[in-house]
């Protein structure tokens, strides 16, 4: 196939799924929700934390959207806590895309005020140019997986708003330099956040939270944050 032809077919997806994207963001503003897109390469620690953060937002009115190839296991996970959830399996994909979104929001019908986690497929190219729709993405990194990856992989982290360091209790074990995670990531991304965390030890989880409670805040009163 020709570079043409593959470009063509591919603007043309990104261009069908924006306007489920659209749709899907005007549902969510229609009703105050704030949805957050967890991306990340396997295993980094998605379901983890979000399991942990479950627990410490208490009552918060919440559900979650489950990306993975196969299997049902991060939904059940997640069930576990109490929490609400719909687990997506892509099969071959390797990213969710916002038409999938769209019909699982309609899966868990969330309240007004609510928080949506959508975790994407662990991947950290796909994910970065299929909008879901949501308000933001978080681009989560463990410390083990080495401190060129922002750099080795732009997109995502430009893409983000937020990166989580996490596994920082695993940082003295394995040589990793902290400081060098995040100038790469303001390399690549100059406005980035970014936040240390142990989804184990509940190290900088603190920061995390008022983050979200932040947002949640911005989401309600939108002309006050401005
Ligand atoms: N030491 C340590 N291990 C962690 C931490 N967070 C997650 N893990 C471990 O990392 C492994 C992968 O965690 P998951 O939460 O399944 O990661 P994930 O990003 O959801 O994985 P996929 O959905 O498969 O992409 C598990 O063994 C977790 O217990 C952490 O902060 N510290
Ligand atoms: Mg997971």
């Amino acid at each position: 196939m020709s570079q043409d032809r593959l470009i063509e077919i591919e603007t043309g997806i990104l261009a069908k799924n924006d306007l489920y994207a659209q749709a899907n963001r005007a549902r969510l503003a229609e009703r105050s929700i704030l949805a957050v897109n967890l991306v990340s390469s396997p295993g980094s620690g998605k379901t983890t934390l979000l399991c942990k953060t479950i627990e410490a937002l208490g009552g918060q009115p919440l559900g979650v959207i489950e990306g993975d190839q196969q299997t049902q296991n991060d939904a059940d996970r997640i069930r576990a806590t109490g929490a609400r959830a719909v687990q997506v399996n892509t099969g071959k994909g390797c990213h969710l895309d916002g038409h999938m979104v769209g019909h699982a929001m309609d899966h868990l019908d969330l309240a007004p005020g609510s928080l949506l986690f959508i975790e994407n497929v662990g991947n950290l190219v796909c994910p970065a140019a299929f909008d879901l729709g949501e308000d933001g993405k978080v681009a989560i990194l463990s410390v083990t997986e080495g401190e060129d990856k922002p750099l080795k992989y732009p997109d995502m982290f430009t893409a983000a708003r937020l990166a989580i360091l996490n596994k920082i209790d695993l940082a003295p074990h394995c040589d990793v330099d902290l400081d060098l995670y995040e100038a790469n990531l303001r390399r690549v991304n100059p406005g980035i956040e970014i936040l240390r965390l142990s989804a184990r030890t509940g190290e900088g989880m603190a920061d995390w939270i008022d983050w979200l409670r932040a947002q949640l805040a911005d989401k309600s009163a939108p002309e006050a944050a401005e």
